[in-house]
C-alpha cells in the first residue's frame, strides 16, 4: 500500500540519489577500512534512514511494506554494508519491541532507535541453534526484579555497534521446544554482557557480525519482551516474517546494480570486432537475468501488499526470500561472467557483489529453511 504517491515519490527519489551520488563512491573506502564513515552515518540520521519502518508516534517516517520494499529496492544498490547498519533498527533489532513490546518498551527504546541514537540488534542464533531455532540453550532464571541470562549468541549482526539486543532465552527449561522460549530486551552495557571478537567475513565488509555471550547477565524484569513469558520464539517469527519480505527487496535491489555494471560493461567491451553485448549468448545472460528481476519484483510487491491488508505472509514471505535471493545469486554468477577475467579482479565492483551477496540465501533463515516453511504451510492448507 502506497499512502500517498507524491510523498513516495520524493523518498524514493531522494534515496535514489543519496545511493548514487553518495554511496557508490564511497564503497571502495568502506570495503578497504571495514567499517562506514561517521559523515555518512550522519547524513543516514538526517534523511531518517534508521527510523523508515518505525511509526511516526516514536519519530519514524512508519512506511507501509510496500513503501520499505521499493525504498530497499534503491538501498540495495550499493554495498550492502550501508543497509545493514540502518537494517536491524528498522527490522529485527527493533520490531519484536514494536510488535509485542509494553507501551513502556516502546516508549523507552523506540525513539532512540528510529533517530539512530541508539543501533539495535536481534540475537536468536547459537553455536548449536541455527536453523533449528527452537532449540536453542540461553537460559533466563527469574531471581527477583531481574532475570539472569547465561549463553552465547553467534553471528550477531551489529552487536559491535548495538546499543541494545532483543535477546531470545529460555525461560522454562522443562519445555524443550519453542514454548520455553522469551524474549528480553538487553542493553549492551549491562553486567554479564561481552562480545566476541570480530568475525572475519567472506564479504560485507563494514558490516559487522560477533558472539554475544552472557555470563550471569542480569536483566530487568521489565524488560521481558510485553511482561509475557513463554511468546519469544513466536515474536522471533513474526519479526523474521517481515525482515524476509526486506531481505528479498534488498536482494533484488543488489541484482538491479550488478545487471546495471554487466550491461555497461557489455556494451563498451569489444571482441570479435563488436561489443559483447551483440553476442546472443551474452544477450540471454542479461534477458534471463532481467527477466528473473521482474518476477521477484513482482513477487515482492505483492507479498508486501498482502501484508500491509493485515493478512498472514508467513509464506509469500519464504517464497520472497527464497527466489529473490536465489535470483540475486543467479544475476551474480552470470555478472562476473559477462565480465569475463575482469570479473575475478576487485578493479570491478562485481567482485566485490558477488561477494557480498551470497549472504543473502543464509541469514534470516537460509533457501531450505524457506522451503521448509513453504511446503509446511501447503501441508496445512495454504491456498495454492
Ligand atoms: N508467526 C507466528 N508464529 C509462528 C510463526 C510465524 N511466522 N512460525 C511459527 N510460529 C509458531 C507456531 O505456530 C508454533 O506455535 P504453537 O506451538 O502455539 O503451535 C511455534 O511458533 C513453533 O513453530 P514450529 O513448530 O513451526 O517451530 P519449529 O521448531 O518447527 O521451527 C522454523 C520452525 C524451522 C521455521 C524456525 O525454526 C525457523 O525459522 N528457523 C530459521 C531461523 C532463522 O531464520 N535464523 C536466522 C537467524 S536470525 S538473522
Amino acid at each position: 500500500m502506497i499512502r500517498d504517491s507524491e510523498t513516495q515519490t520524493l523518498l524514493e527519489d531522494g534515496v535514489r540519489r543519496f545511493v548514487q551520488e553518495v554511496l557508490v563512491p564511497r564503497e571502495e573506502e568502506v570495503a578497504e577500512t571495514d567499517r562506514i564513515p561517521a559523515d555518512i552515518v550522519g547524513q543516514m540520521k538526517e534523511l531518517g534512514l534508521f527510523g523508515l519502518s518505525l511509526p511516526e508516534e516514536y519519530g519514524g517516517l512508519g512506511v507501509t511494506m510496500e513503501e520499505e520494499v521499493r525504498i530497499a529496492f534503491e538501498l540495495g544498490q550499493t554495498s550492502p554494508a550501508f543497509r545493514s547498519l540502518i537494517g536491524t533498527n528498522n527490522g529485527i533489532g527493533a520490531m519484536g519491541i514494536y510488535l509485542d513490546g509494553t507501551d513502556a518498551q516502546k516508549q523507552a527504546y523506540l525513539p532512540r532507535l528510529a533517530s539512530g541514537e541508539l543501533i539495535g540488534s536481534f540475537a536468536l542464533t547459537e553455536p548449536e541453534a541455527g536453523s533449528d531455532a527452537a532449540s536453542l540453550r540461553t537460559t533466563a532464571v527469574r531471581e527477583g526484579d531481574f532475570y539472569i541470562l547465561n549463553g552465547t549468541k553467534r553471528f550477531i549482526t551489529n552487536a559491535p555497534e548495538a546499543g541494545i539486543f532483543t535477546v531470545m532465552a529460555r525461560t522454562d527449561p522443562a519445555v524443550k521446544g519453542a514454548g520455553g522460549i522469551s524474549a528480553f530486551i538487553v542493553e549492551a552495557d549491562s553486567p554479564g554482557l561481552s562480545l566476541g571478537k570480530t568475525d572475519k567475513k567472506m564479504g560485507q565488509k563494514g558490516a559487522h557480525t560477533s558472539d554475544v555471550i552472557f555470563e550471569n547477565c542480569k536483566v530487568p524484569a521489565a524488560n521481558l519482551i510485553g511482561n509475557r513469558e513463554g511468546v519469544g520464539f513466536k515474536t522471533a517469527m513474526k519479526v523474521l516474517d517481515k525482515g524476509r519480505l526486506h531481505i528479498a527487496a534488498v536482494a533484488i535491489g543488489a541484482a538491479k546494480r550488478m545487471l546495471r555494471d554487466a550491461l555497461d560493461y557489455a556494451m563498451n567491451r569489444k571482441q570479435f570486432g563488436s561489443a559483447i553485448s551483440d553476442f546472443q549468448l551474452v544477450q540471454g545472460m542479461l534477458a534471463d537475468s532481467k527477466t528473473e528481476l521482474y518476477a521477484a519484483e513482482c513477487m515482492v510487491i505483492d507479498a508486501a501488499r498482502k501484508r500491509d491488508e493485515g493478512r498472514d505472509v508467513s509464506i509469500e514471505a519464504s517464497c520472497a526470500k527464497y527466489f529473490s535471493t536465489e535470483m540475486c545469486g543467479r544475476v551474480a554468477d552470470r555478472a562476473v561472467q559477462i565480465h569475463g577475467g575482469a570479473g575475478y579482479v576487485s578493479e570491478y565492483a562485481i567482485e566485490r557483489f558477488y561477494r557480498d551477496v551470497r549472504l543473502f540465501r543464509l541469514y534470516e533463515g537460509t533457501s531450505q529453511i524457506q522451503q521448509v516453511i513453504i511446503a509446511r504451510g501447503l501441508t496445512k492448507g495454504a491456498s495454492i
